[in-house]
């Protein structure tokens, strides 16, 4: 094929996948029926990405589906599953369905795999646990269902899996490893069941397969480059000799580096590179076909199809025969621009998603195989609506450009932190070990409900707001009676806490269908920041004064940051990130202000993507670091050395970003650290770390109550190396995806763990 894309989208077009798969959760429909809506998905996308340019019988259709997450896939394909699950493996090493979601979702005790940020994107894999007990066997069929399934139906389709060497790299060391046990040992061990599904898959009619290699490209996975370059050379001398079909490689998200020569050399077919991210290649030319990554898979921009098409011709320099892809798997886009009727024709003539990726797909390839001049219109088309972005009003506002270039160094930093501390203790009035929650409290059926009939027109405003009211003084009862320290409204009046912001801020668009899997069945609507920010009127202020009004306890103000604002958002792609994120720190800087002046004391600013758009390669992270960190103290350090600026980071993984988030300066951070039984706090030991801390003690990704001895235990972990001063209790993150019982029932035990810890404390 000329012309392939690296994935595309599995949840579907109306979120089906999410319905069927929460149906079977429920029991409302057996595996049978959930299988069913599966094989109906996988049959409608194989017919429009046919109808969209690609071809049915050359392999350019990738077999991408998944029920959760191609991590877990290939970790249940190969019998990867932790012993804890051992009852939910049949004879032949393999789980069935529900047996799957287990493992993905946890049961009573038994906690699931962890999840984790896939990559520098916003989706999360699950974490394998591979430790000298695994069992490496051919235990799934799934996939080799899959392209039998394509075969009927007429297609040659390419099935996709994680390959090997990322599968290792990316799973952690089981609980019955000994110290230090690299899950890359197992290397090895693995080859010999991607061998044997390679053939199955061949059997089955695939011509090609597609290992994805990604972690041949990040530099962020804590395993010496030496050892991964070895492996990778390892595994696909390993899978290429005799190999019974076409391997192609993929390596999204950044360039190969000196992972490319290794791969040149291996006895493999074709390697897909990101020419978003990374360049096209120069030197040695090479036999293997290379898939030139020239469509962006990560964002949603038409962008300038002239320049990509110069890429791939660039490309033919260096390979014998080039192809044309996206620069990563599809699935990080929304299906299709034409379910957005009601955005602005001109913002949709800028904007391309899975789609519309397609096509130009289908128009480069088009190109490589009869010249440019055959695609000369479309390019033309393309740089037309490039232009037409470039010049259009609210892409450039010359207010918000000249507030930026005036700032100084004054304007990103606070006053001393020993002070700030000692009048906050006077104006708050906190007890020994505060605790609080991150801000969401449970999104529940009637809240979505009244929102639906509001947007609707079926209840005024006023009826809504009153709604919303009632809400949140429901909310402050429940933390009174509960006995929390620091009270939150709720954010009953958010759906998404970007999207929220994206609505109430110039620059900013919001699509009705654009779903992106965030993990398993939960999507995000990820919005459109096109033009330059700003913030036409508070946006927060009078929630956080009427909730201020029903209690005398401190109310905390809450904000999105602007980091995460933008990880979370398809960000314009025409000006560096730094800008735009100095933008939305401004006009966050504005409402913090307006809520100080508003009388609220505690504002958290959630930065939990801060991580997640760590750049991939080192030589990327100093300068990442520093915009990242500015643009928070940009917006955080007007306020009076009385008020309590918090934050909150998801996820636990801090290593690298420890210094960043001490640079942060903020008085309070609350970060995630249940699911890993505070691993993370003997390291924020280490970096002596001096402010206030709130290591999550409830998982909140899991239905699971957690016991008061639980909370106790992890309480009793962080003290031995948190000054009691410092910690604060709360749990891992926002409680909007949690149910009220479980959410009431662990709260009460995180307040009763708390005060036996703090009377242990003899305070
Ligand atoms: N917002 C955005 N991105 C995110 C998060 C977020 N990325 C990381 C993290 N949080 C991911 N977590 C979730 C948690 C819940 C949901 C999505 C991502 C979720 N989504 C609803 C669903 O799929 O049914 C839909 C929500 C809606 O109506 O908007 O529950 O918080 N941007
Ligand atoms: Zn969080």
């Amino acid at each position: 094929p000329t012309g392939t894309i690296l994935g595309y989208p599995r949840i579907g077009r109306r979120r089906e996948l999410k319905r069927a798969v929460e149906a079977f959760w429920a029991g409302r429909i057996d595996a049978d029926e959930l299988e069913r809506t599966a094989a109906e998905l996988r049959g409608i996308t194989r017919e429009r990405l046919v109808g969209l340019g690609l071809g049915r019988g050359d392999s350019s259709i990738p077999e991408s589906f998944s029920y959760y997450d191609q991590v877990l896939d290939a970790a249940v394909a190969v019998g990867a599953v932790p012993t804890r699950f051992a009852d939910l493996v049949d004879a032949d090493g393999a789980v069935d369905l529900a047996g799957y979601f287990t493992i993905a979702r946890g049961e009573g005790e038994r906690a699931p795999l962890e999840m984790t940020k896939w990559f520098d994107s916003n989706y999360h894999y699950l974490v394998p646990e591979i430790g000298p007990e695994t069992r490496f066997r051919l235990a799934g069929d799934r996939l080799v269902r899959e392209v039998a399934e394509a075969k009927a139906a007429g297609f040659v389709t390419r099935p996709v899996i994680v390959g090997p060497v990322t599968f290792l790299l990316l799973s952690k060391a089981s609980d019955e490893a000994p110290e230090g046990f690299a899950p890359l040992s197992r290397l090895e061990d693995l080859l010999p069941v991607y061998r044997e599904l390679l053939a199955e898959l061949a059997a089955a009619g695939a011509e090609w397969v597609q290992l994805d290699e990604p972690a041949l490209v990040s530099e962020s996975l804590g395993t010496p480059r030496g050892e991964v370059l070895a492996a990778a050379q390892t595994a696909y001398e390993s899978l290429g000799q005799g190999r019974p079909l076409g391997i192609l490689v993929a390596a999204p998200y950044g360039s190969l580096d000196d992972a490319l020569p290794v791969l040149q050399a291996a006895p493999i077919d074709a390697i897909a590179l990101d020419l978003v991210k990374g360049e096209v290649p120069s030197g040695a030319t090479t036999d293997k076909v290379l898939v030139g990554g020239a469509i962006d898979g990560h964002n949603i921009w038409r962008g300038d199809l002239a320049a990509a098409f110069g890429k791939l011709e660039k490309l033919r320099e260096v390979a014998g025969t080039v192809a044309v892809g996206t620069s990563t798997n599809l699935f990080h886009t929304p299906h299709d621009v034409a379910d957005e009727p009601e955005l602005p024709a001109q913002l949709v003539s800028w904007l391309a998603f899975a789609d519309q990726k397609v096509g130009q797909v289908a128009t480069l390839a088009r190109g490589l195989a009869e010249g440019r001049a055959a695609i000369q219109a479309e390019l033309d088309a393309a740089s037309a609506a490039l232009e037409d972005r470039r010049t259009a009003p609210g892409v450039r506002d010359g207010a918000v450009r000249g507030r930026v270039a005036e700032l100084d160094d004054a304007a990103f930093a606070r006053g001393d932190y020993a002070h700030r501390r000692a009048q906050q203790d006077v104006a708050l009035r906190l007890p020994p070990l505060p605790t609080t929650t991150i801000g969401s409290f449970p999104q529940t059926g009637d809240i979505r409900r009244e929102r639906a009939r509001q947007a609707k027109g079926e209840i005024t405003r006023d009826e809504y707001e009153g709604f919303l009211q009632q809400e949140i003084a429901d909310v402050v009862a429940l933390q009174e009676r509960i006995g929390l320290d620091v009270i939150v409204h709720g954010e009953p009046e958010r759906n998404d806490m970007v999207q929220y912001f994206a609505e109430n801020l110039d620059g900013f668009a919001v699509t009705q269908n654009g779903w992106v899997q965030s993990y398993g069945s939960r999507a995000t609507r990820p919005s459109i920041l096109w033009g330059d920010v700003s913030r036409p009127a508070p946006i927060t202020v009078r929630w956080s004064t009427y909730t201020q009004g029903l209690t005398e306890k401190p109310v905390k103000g809450m904000l999105t940051g602007p980091v995460t604002i933008l990880a979370w958002s398809f960000v314009r792609d025409d000006q560096p990130l730094a800008d735009t994120a100095y933008q939305v720190a401004l006009a966050l800087r504005d409402e913090i202000g307006d809520l100080e002046s508003a009388g609220i004391g505690v504002i958290q600013v959630d930065e939990p993507a801060l991580r997640e758009l760590l750049p991939l390669k080192k030589r990327d992270q100093g300068a990442y670091l520093d915009w990242s960190v500015r643009s928070f103290r940009l917006a955080t350090s007007g306020v009076e050395d009385r008020t309590q600026i918090h934050t909150h980071l998801c996820y636990s993984e801090f290593g690298v970003v420890l210094d960043a988030i001490d640079a942060l300066d903020a008085d309070v951070t609350s970060i995630e650290a249940a699911r890993s039984r505070m691993e993370v706090v003997p390291e924020l030991e280490k970096s002596g770390f001096g402010r206030g801390i709130g290591p999550g003690v409830y998982d909140i990704h899991s239905p699971r109550v957690p016991s008061v001895e639980e909370v106790r235990d992890l309480i009793g972990i962080a003290l031995s190396s948190i000054p009691e001063r410092q910690l604060w209790i709360n749990p891992d993150c926002g409680l909007k995806t949690r149910g009220y019982q479980e959410t009431v029932a662990s709260l009460e035990n995180i307040l009763a763990a708390t005060r036996e810890a703090r009377a242990a404390l003899g305070a």
